[in-house]
């Protein structure tokens, strides 16, 4: 008779994964399984997916919780409820392989054997899944390795991927603690520390998800230190206590506490309750055994003593000496690391000067964008101010007298650590540190069509920190600007911004009502060398997520095809070519001297607007600006649907509320192009609407009206 096994699944709260999850375990090759999943009260739609699975499949059942009970009374409950010979534990985020559970019994031997795979492998986006796999595959031969006894078996701290003899579990009344949310597989584990032969086989066929949006719905293991910590302590004392005079537990038991101290709990010390941390280290720690203090090496061993002994000057005065020299040692490594513990160590104790502005645009790429303007009027309204401008390059022209500092050189940390005012439209490095006293103008660069940080959905081609990181950043903010009530809107749910939005339009759209005339016009035409006597179409398209050399560096692809513009336009227009500042590949124009213009060196696109007649773009922010000039917009978004469906996603309903037509080639935008006056009549009632809504706190004069609430005192 071939064995059953019952898979176990608590729920809570995942319905962005457990589709997933749950095709994986009823796709498993081996059939033989009982499948329950425990619904522990979620609010989302987790309980609507569990039913179609349990209509489709009846070797699921589902017990559901009236209230959250939380996962390790999940998993005895189910134990109850358990018929197959093996137990197994699956998350409801994470995925199988469809061999899972056929490989694990391979390995099986005697009945009492508990078999796992030595390594679970963490995931986050689904194409590792296959680049796990293959690279597995090529060692099919380690598959039915059995490797004896229990290497690492009990150091990982999970039940996750592991077969379970139900026999063992009832004889021995194995039971997850059900008070504790994290760890609670410690005490379903210790009765069996050591008294078990454990089977592993090499290869993983458990796909752990590394969630990327630990801000909104944090896995087990992404809540915060402390709650980690509280949890720890609980279980450590209790098993502690349990098994006090079982001395192989105990050494266990200590180890873990020092590794995840080492690890994790340290860390608490660099947040804002220390003292509270302390405490709380401190009670936990008097329980650790002398022999295990004695191992350590002399800084933690100071530590762990002063932490046993409540000893909080003490113990701040080791801790500090111990992350000095940590720092140091990583100083040593690269010169930014240097220059970062010089700020933090050195420049962030310097006084704070009020009356200095640090202004970046783009990284550093740009002088352009909000922060230029407000400069440009700070430079004429507020001159007793200290002006300091952060690029790539220095050395540039610009108007009034601001220091121009090199991104990331020792003289832009310095200025950073000492100025009281930050203006960015970007976000800034995240080991930059806010001070008491600095204020955060975040200007942002762009209104948003393409679905931003917590409005897009597990985001696999992102950094899987993406959201972590952004959330960060932006709790530095003090001051965001919306351009208009929609992004407004979006800002605070994407963002979770909740300080003071800045309502009155962008500065960077000033210059578009202030030097909308022929003057201003022709002066940029004639500093570019572009003819008077011809119109100006501007293609200024965004950047793809998915077509890059490296990490920052896009490469654009031109899709338009010259040759023909310039056959069918050349008399009457030219082409100003702007790419996205992201793309770092130069576009190759030979041939079209005099009819096409690369500016995508140039700084500030305001410019370009003023001085064209019809813009081209795509998925780009550009034509919400663009719109305050009511001059007439062409998509070309001939992959529309990828970027759309398998990218981004869109705020707004891109085919029937943008002010222009979509295009998908080259000949349907020369003809658009040709009869640009048609399309204007056209487009007239979508545009003036679009305009209403994205341009009506627009005045010409939202720069002022900032910098005097910002500058206020
Ligand atoms: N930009 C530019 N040239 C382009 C594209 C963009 O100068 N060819 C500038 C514009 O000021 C634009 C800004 O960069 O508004 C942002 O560009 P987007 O293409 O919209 O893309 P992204 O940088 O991803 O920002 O809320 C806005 C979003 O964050 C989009």
């Amino acid at each position: 008779m071939k064995k059953s096994v019952s898979v176990i699944v608590p729920v809570y709260n995942t319905e962005e994964f457990l589709k997933e999850c749950l095709r994986s375990i009823v796709d498993q090759t081996y059939k033989n399984l009982q499948i329950i999943v425990v619904n522990d009260a979620s609010t989302d739609q987790s309980a609507k997916i569990i039913d179609q699975f349990v209509a489709e499949d009846n070797r699921i059942e589902c017990i559901t919780n009236s209230e959250r009970m939380g996962v390790g009374y999940c998993r005895n409950l189910a134990i109850e409820h358990v018929k197959g010979d093996y137990v197994y534990f699956v998350d409801s985020d994470d995925l199988l392989h469809k061999k899972a559970i056929e490989y694990l019994l391979l390995l099986q031997g005697d009945e009492s054997e508990i078999i796992y795979t030595s390594h679970i492998v963490k995931i986050n986006k689904m194409d590792e899944i296959e680049e796990s796999l293959k690279e597995q595959e090529k060692e099919e031969d380690l598959l039915h390795t059995r490797l004896l006894p229990d290497f690492g078996f009990y150091k990982r701290m999970t039940v996750l991927s592991v077969l379970f003899p139900l026999h063992l579990i009832q004889s021995l009344r194995l039971k997850f603690d059900e008070e504790v949310d994290s760890y609670s597989e410690l005490s379903f584990l210790m009765p069996i520390y050591q008294q078990y032969k454990i089977v592993v086989g090499k290869n993983s066929y458990y796909f752990y998800r590394l969630r990327n949006d630990p801000i909104t719905n944090p896995s087990l293991s992404q809540r915060g230190y402390d709650l980690l910590l509280h949890d720890f302590a609980h279980i450590y004392d209790r098993l502690k206590n349990r098994y006090a005079n079982n001395e192989e537990i105990c050494k266990y038991l200590d180890k873990q506490l020092i590794r995840l101290y080492r690890s994790n709990f340290i860390l608490l010390m660099k947040e804002d309750k220390k003292k509270e941390a302390f405490d709380k280290l401190s009670n936990v720690m008097k329980l650790l055994s002398e022999k295990q203090v004695k191992k350590q090496n002399v800084v933690i061993r100071g530590e762990l003593r002063a932490l046993q002994k409540g000893q909080y000057k003490k113990y701040t005065r080791i801790l500090g000496f111990h992350h000095f020299g940590r720092d140091t040692r990583k100083s040593l490594t690269s010169l930014n690391k240097l220059y970062r513990q010089i700020y933090r160590d050195v420049f962030m104790k310097m006084p704070l000067n009020d009356k200095k502005i640090v202004f970046a645009s783009f990284l550093g790429k740009q002088y352009a964008d909000s922060p230029k303007a407000i400069y440009e009027y700070m430079v004429e309204h507020y001159p007793d101010y200290e002006f300091v401008w952060v690029f790539n390059e220095t050395g540039r022209k610009l108007p009034g007298n601001a220091k121009q500092v090199k991104r990331l050189s020792l003289a832009y940390y310095y200025h950073l650590a000492t100025a009281k005012y930050w203006i960015s439209n970007m976000r800034q490095p995240l080991h930059l540190k806010k001070r008491e006293g600095n204020v955060f103008l975040e200007t942002w660069h762009g209104t948003p069509l393409k679905r931003l940080v917590f409005d897009m959905d597990e985001v696999y081609s992102a950094n899987p920190k993406y959201k972590k990181n952004f959330y960060q950043q932006s709790r530095l903010w003090d001051y965001l600007i919306a351009a208009n009530p929609y992004s407004s809107e979006i800002f605070k749910s994407a963002f979770k911004f909740d300080k003071k939005m800045l309502e009155y339009g962008y500065p960077r759209n000033d210059t578009l009502y202030q030097n909308n005339n022929e003057d201003y016009i022709s002066k940029i035409k004639k500093s570019l060398n572009m003819p008077l006597n011809k119109k100006v179409v501007l293609y200024a398209p965004t950047w793809r997520d998915d077509e890059f050399y490296e990490a920052g560096k896009y490469k654009f692809d031109l899709k338009l095809d010259l040759q023909k513009l310039r056959e069918k336009l050349g008399d009457d227009y030219v082409i100003i070519l702007r790419m996205h500042y992201f793309i770092a590949n130069n576009l190759n124009i030979d041939g079209y001297e005099g009819f096409v213009f690369n500016m995508s060196k140039y700084d500030d696109i305001a410019d370009l607007y003023l001085i064209s007649d019809i813009l081209i773009t795509d998925y780009s922010s550009v034509f919400f600006d663009y719109s305050n000039l009511r001059r007439p917009i062409i998509y070309y978004a001939y992959d529309l649907e990828k970027y759309r469906d398998q990218l981004r996603g869109f705020y707004l309903d891109y085919e029937n509320q943008m002010p222009g037509p979509i295009l998908k080639t080259t000949d349907e935008v020369i003809d658009a192009i040709q009869h640009i006056d048609q399309i204007e009549e056209d487009y007239k009632e979508r545009y003036d609407e679009f305009y209403e809504k994205i341009c009506c706190w627009e005045t010409g004069h939202a720069t002022e009206k900032i910098v005097q609430e910002v500058f206020k005192n």
